[in-house]
Formats: structure tokens, sequence, C-alpha cells
């Protein structure tokens, strides 16, 4: 009977938006390839509440939409996983998984790397800030802007300029 469970878990529905996860030692990168192709890194917070799960910039996405999301890794296998969502996919490099989720209530959800990845393996959480869809388009706006000075950004907008 599971191999049906695995199946359905695995059939991708029909995504609204997508988000890349990029496992690092040891912190996470999002990616938002459709909107507007910025990319920040979350790194865990220790000044802010909860203890070990808080992060300075946290993965924001819209309620009620399902949210593809690719996970891969750049170093070691890391593994991304959120309880509240019912999802865990390893992180690993040089290969694309995917999942998806979609949230139905707004609020932060947390999650760790479950893949035992190094020295700060216990200290690279996965926070997610589910938002209303005009605060949603609010925050890519103000988004856009503030990561734009990120190094991987101007490597993408070089390469987009060389197309
Ligand atoms: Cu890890």
């Amino acid at each position: 009977p599971s191999f049906r469970l695995l199946f359905e878990q695995l059939d991708l529905p029909k995504a609204d938006l997508t988000v890349k996860a990029v496992g690092k030692q040891w912190y996470w990168s999002y990616a938002y390839p459709d909107n507007g192709k910025f990319e920040f890194d979350s790194l865990m917070a220790h000044e802010k509440q909860p203890r070990m799960l808080a992060v300075d910039n946290e993965l924001v996405v819209p309620v009620n939409k399902i949210v593809r999301v690719q996970v891969t890794g750049a170093d070691v296998i890391h593994s991304f996983g959120v309880p509240a969502f019912g999802i865990k996919v390893d992180a690993i490099p040089g290969r694309l998984n995917e999942t998806w989720f979609k949230a139905t209530k707004t609020g932060v959800f947390y999650g760790q790397c479950s893949e035992l990845c190094g020295r700060d393996h216990a200290f690279m959480p996965i926070a997610v800030r589910v938002v209303s869809e005009q605060d949603f388009a609010a925050w890519i706006e103000t988004a856009k802007k503030k990561f734009a000075s990120n190094p991987a950004n101007a490597v993408a907008s070089a390469a987009d300029v060389m197309r």
C-alpha cells in the first residue's frame, strides 16, 4: 500500500510558483526564478526567537498556492524538511530534486536540515513565512531591490545580457 502513497507524493501538481532551495555549509539560499530571479541567503539568527529556528531572511510564499520547491546542495548532502507541510527532500550536489506544498494558513513554519552535514548541521534552520497574496506581491517588490546587490544575481543578470 505504501507504493501508491509514494507515487502520489512524487506526482507534482501544476505549480503556481517555484522556489529553489540550495543547501550549503551551513545555511540555505533561496531563489525565486519566476519572480524576478533574485536570490538570497538565509542564516540562523542567534538573537531571534524561536531559538535555533529563526533566520535573518525567511522563505516567503503566498497562502493557498501550490509551491514547487526545487532542492539541491552546493557542497555536501543536506536535507530540506518542513514537518508542518509533510515534506522532506535530500539536497544533493549535482542533482535537482523536487517537492511541493500548499499552505492553507498564514504564519511561520519551521524546519531543519535533516542530513548530517558537518559542524553546524544543527544550526541551519528553515523558516517559511506564509503570507496573503497581496503581502507576497509587496514582499517580492521589496526583495527584488533588497537582494539586487547579491553577487549571485549579478552573475545571473550578466548571463542574461550575453544571451
Ligand atoms: Cu545541512
